[in-house]
């Protein structure tokens, strides 16, 4: 397989200024007419290559007459010419209803859209598709006026009018210099949520948000998002919004959350649609979320865009770091916090200890599209948040003001960011790029000794960076690792939080004043990505889950503490609950924490987080260790829960940051109360299923149902499903709260759910639904049998036919074989071994079957 290297980097030979682009839309048959100005970039003598994807060029121009000395190799179209500066055209027809890659255009629901990043442009027409390309983009589109009423491009429209034969035709002209993967065209029968937004210097924006009419009246939580992101914008990082046009479309079938074109940003409608009565909590989060981060995209990403995607992180990581601080500021900071590092360890601690593990900005690549993962995502914000913190907030502002002034309208590169971060805060951040070089997440050892008899205390901080494929031998890293130490007898601060940077191999720091048994509150707010080792006692967590203050670390200690507990349960089969009880006890007792707070703190870590604490991973042990302690939580603490259950209980819907914590503890209490073998339990949720007037708790109430086994569990399952059987975002939760159900069937019922007649492996979102959920399912996936993995591998071949980037996306599961003992990983190599042999299998999976073998 071809693979490309970061190092084999080379300008373009030919860049392209200008391109002007005339599409006569049809769904079976579109014909694209592009005219590009290319001008030769430096001194050589090599032809126009202009990538494609497949098709044959019905025509060729250079400079208005044809040509036909071109030629096509590997799928890129090779024209000599002669000169500096040519006006090169190529027309060629493409069929959006047979695009299932969703790449291109295509056609979702009736009307036709685009996605092009990474590398989708050069199926819709031949261009240099690549992101140091930039030119101004002129666009036109002719289509049936009936079936396609709205017209949709970059930047702002220019005319529009009538066309023989019933159709239409609009123009749009974007003055952006742009690179090809943000382009963008709409063509559908749409409706529009509209209002203006005036920016800090008094530009006045029109901002639409485009669906079908049926879907208008959910669209109001998205378009206040995006009028909050853009002040926040303004306020936060200064950046302003540079067009008189901000359109955002959503579509069903969608291979991403959403894509930052300019000026035109596609949704997968699950991020924009939302109402009380479909959408949760989570899903209202997420949506001002996502909108929040390809609004913030305007600046990182399209005002200063990647000069290659090795530099992906570039944009990724600095844009989720900059969502991230949108949503802290949107509501509970702390909890944001707890979530965001949930999301870390559940999907980039596990890649960066798998076979996929790679830098945030990779050396080399088979298929780009698997580098939207959470290192490139998630990784690179903790990241870009480790330089925030070293800075602190008015160097790193700083840092950010020079980086989008000097790089604005180019493209830039992950070095250009660090060091616009070094120039305007004076910090030498030399060692600190090892971030970006160095893949696998850094284990911290922190032991902490008190001198015999003296008032003395000694941290010994130590670290080493696992390796990782192709990296054998690993250089220490610059860990910022705020601390702080509490008294275990007064309760009291000995040493206040402190900033260390921990740059060597290890270090002892020496605490004076030190009068009673000091506890050891470490990494604080989560200010470096790492694990740490500490040999702090359950009484010393308990100590901190009761006491830090720090919300994270307070978080932390309880999870620490539960941890310890199921890894022993696991590891042994025994195992003593009463510190986890006392210490649950104690944040249900305390009046003072938000509910949010409490209802994070009090869930116990998933089956996945604990398999990752373990040399190998047995998935039934951990299964019955946390059974079994839910179970004594629930039945020791009915009291609480119960209380905890009444007091959540709300006149009405609201969604506000206190509305949303006491509907997020009303469930995981009531998960508590069926985790207890009570037996009005099962009555209790359908109540709730019932009388809910929202979503998060109807699908809270379902949740918990689903997961026993009650006359109860299989109406609400009815009723759901007819409720809302005409709504496929809906319909995925249906799909997804079965998939992740601890039952002992689950197997066989995703297995029976796989050929209901709404399932799809066409739609991403449902084919996420019920294959990514079902991975998730610890136990269910690992059955002894080796039976989900087959499940999953067949849906994997199926979907890599239709879509292989979102198959490919799903593989990773599949790669963890080296956590398991002999007969799951056996079975596991055995499948990942059927899909390599598979004939005609997508580059994309190749990459990563075949890197998940090795
Ligand atoms: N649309 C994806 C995102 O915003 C890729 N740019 O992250
Ligand atoms: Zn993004």
């Amino acid at each position: 397989p071809h693979v490309t290297r970061r190092e084999d980097y080379t300008p373009p030979d030919w860049q392209v200024p200008e391109i002007a682009l005339d599409f006569s839309l049809d769904a079976a048959a579109t014909l694209v007419r592009a005219t590009l100005h290319v001008v030769r970039d430096s001194a050589h003598d090599r032809p126009l290559v202009l990538d494609g994807g497949g098709q044959t060029p019905l025509s060729v121009k250079v400079d208005g007459v044809a040509v036909n000395d071109w030629r096509i190799e590997n799928d890129a179209l090779v024209v000599p010419l002669s000169g500096t500066d040519h006006v090169v055209e190529t027309e060629v027809e493409i069929a959006p209803d047979r695009n299932t890659q969703l790449m291109g255009l295509y056609a979702s629901g009736g009307n036709l859209c685009t996605q092009c990043e990474a590398e989708g442009f050069r199926r819709i027409t031949f261009f240099p598709d690549r992101p140091d390309v930039l030119s101004i983009y002129k666009v036109r589109m002719t289509a049936d006026k009936k079936r396609y009423p709205v017209l949709l491009a970059n930047g702002d429209p220019v005319a529009q009018g009538d066309a023989p034969d019933g159709r239409h035709w609009a123009e749009w002209h974007d003055p952006y210099p742009k690179p090809c993967y943000l382009f963008a065209l709409v063509a559908g029968d749409l409706v529009a949520n509209t209002t203006t937004f005036t920016t800090r210097s008094g530009r006045e924006v029109s901002l639409g948000i485009w669906v079908r009419a049926a879907d208008l009246p959910k669209t109001a939580h998205a378009l206040a998002a995006l009028q909050t992101s853009m002040t926040w914008d303004e306020q936060v990082y200064g950046r302003e919004y540079d067009l008189d046009v901000f359109n955002i479309v959503a579509v069903d079938d969608f291979n991403f959350g959403a894509m930052e074109n300019k000026g035109l940003n596609i949704f997968n409608s699950r991020y924009i649609l939302a109402d009380a009565d479909t959408a949760t909590d989570y899903d209202f989060d997420a949506i001002a979320a996502v909108v929040a981060h390809e609004y913030f995209h305007n600046w990182s990403g399209n005002r200063v865009t990647c000069r290659d995607w090795f530099q992906l992180s570039l944009k990724e990581g600095f844009t989720v770091f900059r969502d991230q601080g949108f949503s802290a500021d949107q509501g509970s900071a702390a909890v944001k916090r707890i979530e965001d590092v949930r999301g870390l360890r559940a999907a980039q601690f596990p890649e960066d200890a798998g076979p996929l593990a790679h830098p945030i900005r990779p050396d080399e690549y088979q298929e780009i599209s698997n580098f939207y993962t959470a290192t490139i995502y998630n990784k690179g914000a903790e990241v870009i948040r480790m330089i925030a913190t070293i800075l602190g907030p008015e160097r790193f502002r700083a840092g950010s003001d020079l980086y989008f002034d000097r790089f604005d309208g180019t493209a830039a590169t992950c070095e250009d960011f660090v060091a616009s971060m070094e120039e305007a805060s004076g910090e030498d951040l030399s060692q600190f790029r090892l971030w970006y070089s160095q893949a696998g997440t850094p284990r911290l050892t922190a032991t902490l000794r008190q001198d015999a008899g003296g008032s003395r205390a000694t941290l010994t901080l130590s670290q080493r960076v696992p390796v990782t494929p192709g990296q054998p031998v690993k250089q220490p890293m610059v860990l910022p690792i705020k601390l702080k130490l509490f008294g275990a007898d007064t309760a009291t601060t000995l040493a206040p939080e402190r900033l260390v940077l921990l740059d060597g191999p290890s270090e002892q720091l020496v605490f004076d004043g030190v009068t009673e048994r000091p506890i050891l509150s470490i990494n604080r707010g989560f200010s470096a990505p790492v694990v740490v080792e500490t040999d702090r006692s359950a009484d010393d967590l308990a100590f901190l889950s009761a006491h830090d203050d720090d919300p994270f670390a307070r978080y932390e200690a309880m999870q620490q503490l539960m941890l310890d507990t199921l890894v022993q349960a696991a590891a042994t089969g025994q195992a003593d609950h009463k510190a986890v009880i006392a210490a649950v006890a104690h944040t249900l007792d305390d009046a003072a924490l938000d509910p949010a707070f409490v209802a994070e703190a009090v869930l116990l870590p998933s089956d996945n987080f604990i398999g990752d604490q373990m040399a190998l991973v047995d998935p039934e042990a951990i299964f019955r260790a946390r059974e079994a302690l839910r179970r004594d939580l629930g039945k020791a603490l009915d009291v609480r829960w119960r209380a905890a259950y009444a007091s959540t209980q709300a006149d009405a819907f609201v969604y506000s940051p206190a509305a949303k914590g006491l509907r997020r503890l009303k469930t995981v209490a009531l998960g508590y109360i069926a985790a207890s073998g009570a037996c009005d339990a099962a009555a209790l949720a359908f109540k709730q299923f019932e009388a809910a007037d929202n979503m998060t708790d109807r699908q809270g109430a379902l949740g918990v149902l689903v997961a026993g086994d009650s006359a109860e569990r299989v109406a609400a399952l009815d009723i759901f499903y007819n409720r809302y059987s005409d709504n496929a975002l809906v319909l995925d939760k249906w799909f997804q709260t079965q998939a992740l159900s601890p039952r002992d069937d689950t197997l066989e019922q995703v297995q029976t759910l796989s050929r209901h007649r709404d399932f799809t492996l066409a739609n991403p979102n449902r084919a996420r639904a019920l294959i990514s959920a079902f991975a998730v399912n610890q136990r269910a996936f690992n059955a002894a049998s080796g039976e989900g993995y087959r499940f999953v591998a067949d849906q994997l071949i199926a979907l890599d036919k239709l879509n292989p980037q979102t198959a490919a996306k799903l593989l990773p599961p599949l790669g963890r074989w080296r956590r398991f003992a002999e007969e799951r990983a056996t079975r596991m190599r055995a499948e990942l071994e059927r899909i390599v042999a598979t004939p005609g299998l997508s580059k994309d999976m190749f990459e990563q079957a075949s890197k998940s073998l090795g």
